[in-house]
């Protein structure tokens, strides 16, 4: 691990006693210009699409209207096979891009209410056509953001949202994710629930963070088909970094016995994985297939209007000059500049306070699943999420991501972030 020329400063030892004390909420914490990032929170949805092509892929795989039954199946699990590639291949751009563009992991601007980050992926390919991305954050306090992504030509769209929270321990920040994404492929008539891993942020004391993965995530798909993916840091599986394990099996039950698993993939998330069928660990070695390499396609960058052309909500535009301020480490104007943004904020909750008026989301809608079960038409209307989740046997509730039923984490609310595609479809101000 490379040793940051910061570690020894005092800006840096204060830093990690701060964060020795500190109360859960990682964005209240005052961290050195070095490790702060320009970048708002709001804009990781994008890492969702770095690879537009994976992401459509499943709907490329239909079955014709004269298929067997046995091609029909062999098709569906090809597609949760590329369901899984298109996550793994996620990855990457989700954990490691900081590093890559900036030497290490940053602490990311912590958006305000309302911030939204908007934009497009465009290709040459007429097959794939645009994707688009809608990201807002929904929640100040604590931090939640929601997103949604929509191919319309291939009739591909993942919602979700995210929330963080951290504990801490001696030498790392453990994070739980909250929140999921919900993708549907509308051609082949299709929905998968995705479950975000816990991870932690190593390299503290070297000061220069990295992210890594820990426990499990789940992609459990519509036709019962599930990828139950293990991770691990250094050392476990293999003695390299960033490494997994992800088993597809028939359905949820199955998953009781490894040996049951249809597919094995196994490898590094940020390098090379393999593929091959049944139970046991792949490996090029034994020259199995080669299932993923994350360094053989580089990731196509959203596209975004330029600031001049940006809504005052935009988050580059609103952020502009603390971005500048951190780019050219200069503490004080960061500093005035943030709290510009923060007591502009605070005055409009207030008002907001003052005329009995709350904020109003733009984009999404906080669904609350205990009424819709209660109230709900459940059998001639299913919600995708609820038979999701029930076979998947995952909670429904307010739970880090990929709590199981009956877990101990599995109580409290049930909330979910929810697109509104009505709300996009009337939107007059924000264009993409
Ligand atoms: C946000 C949602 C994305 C995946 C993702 C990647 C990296 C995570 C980030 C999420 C949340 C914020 C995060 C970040 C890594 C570091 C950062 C946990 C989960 C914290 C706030 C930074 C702490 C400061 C250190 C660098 C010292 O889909």
């Amino acid at each position: 691990m490379a040793t940051s020329a910061y570690a020894q400063s005092s800006s840096w030892t204060s830093f990690l006693k701060s964060i020795v004390s500190f109360n859960g909420d990682l964005s209240s914490l005052t961290a050195p210009v070095f490790i702060l990032s320009p970048t708002s929170l709001s804009e990781y949805s994008q890492y969702w699409s770095e690879h537009p092509e994976l992401l459509v892929a499943a709907n490329q795989l239909k079955p014709d209207e004269n298929a067997t039954k046995d091609e029909v199946d062999v098709l569906a699990l090809k597609r949760q096979i590329a369901v899984t590639k298109w996550f793994i291949a996620t990855l990457r751009s989700q954990y490691c891009s900081r590093n890559e563009s900036m030497g290490a992991e940053k602490k990311p601007l912590n958006p305000f209410l309302g911030e939204v980050f908007v934009g497009k992926w465009e290709t040459d390919d007429e097959k794939l056509g645009e994707t688009i991305l809608l990201s807002e954050q929904v929640s100040h306090h604590p931090p939640v953001t929601a997103y949604a992504i929509a191919n319309k030509t291939n009739n591909v769209y993942l919602q979700g949202y995210n929330e963080i929270r951290s504990t801490i321990s001696t030498t790392s920040i453990n994070v739980k994710q909250y929140g999921h994404a919900l993708l549907e492929y509308r051609d082949v008539g299709e929905s998968y629930l995705i479950t975000l891993p816990p991870l932690h942020i190593e390299g503290l004391l070297a000061a220069s963070p990295f992210v890594e993965l820990e426990g499990t995530s789940y992609i459990q798909s519509s036709n019962g088909y599930i990828t139950v993916i293990e991770y691990s840091g250094r050392g476990y599986f293999s003695g390299k970094k960033n490494t997994f394990k992800a088993r597809i099996y028939k359905d949820q039950i199955s998953t009781i016995n490894k040996q049951n698993a249809l597919i094995t993939i196994s490898g590094q998330w940020s390098d090379k994985s393999y593929i091959s069928k049944g139970s046991s660990t792949p490996h090029s070695k034994n020259g199995d297939e080669l299932f993923y390499d994350a360094l053989a396609s580089e990731p196509l960058h959203l596209s975004v209007k330029p600031i001049e052309e940006q809504h005052e909500l935009e988050s580059r535009k609103a952020w502009l000059k603390v971005s500048e301020a951190i780019k050219s480490s200069d503490y004080d104007l960061i500093h005035q500049e943030k709290s510009l943004i923060e007591n502009n904020q605070r005055e409009l909750r207030k008002k907001e306070k003052d005329a009995g008026i709350k904020w109003e989301t733009r984009w999404f809608d906080l669904k609350d699943y205990e009424d819709w079960i209660n109230e709900g038409d459940n059998e001639s209307n299913p919600d995708i999420f609820l038979s999701l989740a029930s076979l998947s046997n995952l909670s429904i509730h307010n739970a880090p991501s990929g709590s199981l039923k009956n877990s101990k984490y599995d109580e409290g609310e049930a909330k979910h972030w929810r697109f509104n595609l009505k709300k996009w479809e009337e939107e007059s101000e924000i264009k993409i």
